[in-house]
């Protein structure tokens, strides 16, 4: 049995969106000179991050950056599932796990994870089969191609309507594994596999997708799709990453996926305050 779906109800009545904080469990992620551990450093994040208005907070223990390199299955498991672990016996949030690999995906279920943000849409090994066995989300995001080269050449015949043909496919493959519609979220996967003029498009264009009837997730934060277009480095790039969370929510996103939530909250109460009066 499903919960009832705040991101489906968001959606429908465009209430604000939803805000996922990105939480990275890579090994340079906490780099503080050894003055806390790890797990100490991942809960003063994620509280702040609670503190500061995040609905969902997404643990990522492998990069899926351009050019990132794979990371083991077990490695994996060892970053990821003791930060859920700390989490949920801390705080009362919703918790997504951003894996693409079937044991990560089901030792997190094991552990209470929420969502399943998978950036390869269920397409590895026996990931469908084991989303199915349970009862939580999934994000289905669009990449073309792998994470190492998929930056050399993207091409499209035509922009959205592949990427809708691509999330058709997958809602159709998650039916017949047995995981029913209302536990999707889709994701167009701004960056991945799409050159700086497409990642734009993407995002005049997302409201498209909502033909589709499933909540939308957007994640543009600190991407390089801004850099380039403002010639910022990625500390530089807050800007560039709220108006792109400002565009995606009023074309409808259910969930912003962002690094700096604070200063996103912000700008969706002035969004929200403002089409009270529309
Ligand atoms: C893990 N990850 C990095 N970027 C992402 C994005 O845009 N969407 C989703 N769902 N996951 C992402």
């Amino acid at each position: 049995m499903v919960n009832t779906s705040p991101f489906i109800e968001k959606s429908i009545n465009n209430a604000a969106p939803q805000i996922m904080g990105i939480l990275n469990v890579t090994p340079d992620s906490f780099s503080d000179g050894g003055k806390f551990s790890q797990i100490d450093a991942a809960m003063y994040q994620v509280e702040q991050m609670i503190n500061d208005g995040a609905e969902i907070i997404d643990i990522g223990g492998e990069s899926t950056r351009p050019g990132a390199k794979d990371v083991s299955k077990s490695d994996e498991l060892l970053r990821v599932i003791p930060v859920l672990k700390a989490i949920k016996q801390r705080f009362n949030v919703l918790v997504s796990i951003d894996t693409s690999k079937a044991a990560v995906m089901s030792e997190s279920i094991e552990h209470g994870a929420d969502i399943i943000n998978d950036v390869r849409a269920l397409q590895e090994p026996e990931c469908l089969t084991v989303v199915a066995q349970s009862d939580i989300r999934v994000c289905l995001m669009h990449m073309q191609g792998q994470p190492r080269t998929m930056q050399e050449n993207p091409q499209y015949e035509h922009l959205i309507q592949d990427i809708k043909d691509f999330f058709v496919g997958r809602i159709q493959a998650c039916k017949n594994a047995g995981i029913i519609k209302n536990r999707i979220i889709l994701d167009p996967g701004f960056g991945f596999g799409k050159t700086v003029a497409q990642n734009y498009q993407l995002l005049a264009q997302l409201s498209q997708f909502s033909v589709l009837g499933l909540p939308l997730l957007s994640g543009t934060s600190r991407k390089s799709m801004l850099g380039s277009l403002l010639n910022r480095e990625v500390d530089q790039r807050l800007s560039g990453s709220i108006t792109t969370a400002i565009l995606a929510a009023q074309q409808g996103a259910a969930i912003i996926r962002v690094h700096d939530v604070k200063e996103t909250i912000d700008a969706m109460k002035i969004l929200q305050e403002t089409a009270n009066y529309s």
